[in-house]
């Protein structure tokens, strides 16, 4: 209570060009169902549903060729929204229309002079290049590509804003790496909590060292939420399963940091695949999760500073 709703702006990205798994393409339409919207203006935000984005992707195209048509009109999209004074929440949808909203939100932090710090919650890196990837699958490449690894030409639209900083790139909940993509992840000092990390301390110690950096550069904070970060068991609806993810209360209260942090102006949720899920379970843990992001809590007082116990 007394806080102030903010804008969200709802972007389906029925996506799944990048992945050699279909039905990520129902992802947007399974949100919807779930209940985002109505979770979201339940809990005092002004929820706008922009419908899903439909980019002129030519017959038949797969791999770069739909990526780009999918990767510019996201990113337009993305920017619009900011602009606008809007909080895009994009619904995917395979990971590789990161290209398109991180470009996106790139772009206006450019024109802002704002540098961009980007949480990545994924069971993988997603920096593989056309070269170092095993599968050839751009759900695999996003980071790559926007933090200007080559071999993507004409992806992005020109003028291309200056690439993504790696450093202020930050992998969370990696537990699967290619050993490409991993000599990458160390030469360009992209930021990691692996899970042998969360195992050892916990989520909090992690990810308050990562927002406390966030808010001390004064960044825009992209969140970019891959189901495959959660564990299996409680989100079983997505193509790339790996054992050993956060758990619901990990994640939970990841989302309830990021909402206390105040430093969240965009976010992804990704990968939902509705014809590998179970009854909707997937689709309402996101919603769930979400819904902790934009501000549900059981009392309506702040967490404590400190990891201490709260006195009576
Ligand atoms: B996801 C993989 F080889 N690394 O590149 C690849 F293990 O967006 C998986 O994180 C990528 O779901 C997974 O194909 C992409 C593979
Ligand atoms: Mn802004
Ligand atoms: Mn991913
Ligand atoms: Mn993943």
């Amino acid at each position: 209570g007394g806080e102030i709703g903010r804008r969200i702006a709802l972007i389906g990205a029925p996506v799944e060009v990048g992945t050699s798994e279909p039905g990520s393409l129902m992802g947007p339409a399974a949100l919807r169902t779930a209940g985002l919207a109505r979770t979201l203006a339940d809990l005092g935000h002004a929820v706008t549903d922009r419908g899903d984005v439909a980019p002129d992707v030519p017959a038949g195209a797969r791999g770069f060729a739909a990526v780009t048509a999918w990767t510019r009109a996201l990113s337009r999209a993305v920017a619009a929204a900011l602009d606008a004074g809007e909080l895009p929440v994009a619904l995917g949808g395979d990971h590789s229309l990161s290209l398109g909203t991180v470009d996106g939100v790139l772009r206006h932090c450019t024109r802002n002079g704002q540098p961009l710090a980007v949480l990545w919650l994924d069971a993988h890196a997603d920096f593989n290049t056309p070269e170092t990837s095993p599968s050839g699958n751009v759900h695999g490449m996003p980071l790559a590509a926007l933090c200007g690894e080559p071999g993507f030409s004409d992806l992005f639209a020109e003028p291309a804003p200056p690439p993504l900083d790696p450093a202020r790139v930050h992998l969370f909940g990696l537990r699967s790496i290619d050993a490409g993509e991993r000599a990458l992840v160390s030469a360009r000092r992209v930021g990691v909590t692996d899970m042998r990390t969360i195992d050892e301390f916990g989520v909090v110690a992690p990810l308050r060292r990562v927002l406390e950096r966030v808010a001390g550069e004064g960044a825009h904070l992209h969140v970019s939420l891959d189901v495959d970060f959660l564990d299996p068991a409680i989100a079983p609806g997505v193509g790339t399963t790996v054992p050993g993810g956060a758990t619901f209360r990990e994640a939970h209260l990841i989302m309830e940091m990021l909402h206390d942090s105040g430093l969240v102006r965009s976010l992804d949720v990704v990968e939902l695949n509705p014809f590998l899920d179970e009854r909707g379970r997937s689709a309402r843990v996101l919603v769930e999760l979400v819904a902790s992001l934009f501000g549900r809590r059981i009392l309506d007082r702040p967490t404590p500073p400190v990891a201490a116990v709260p006195a009576e």
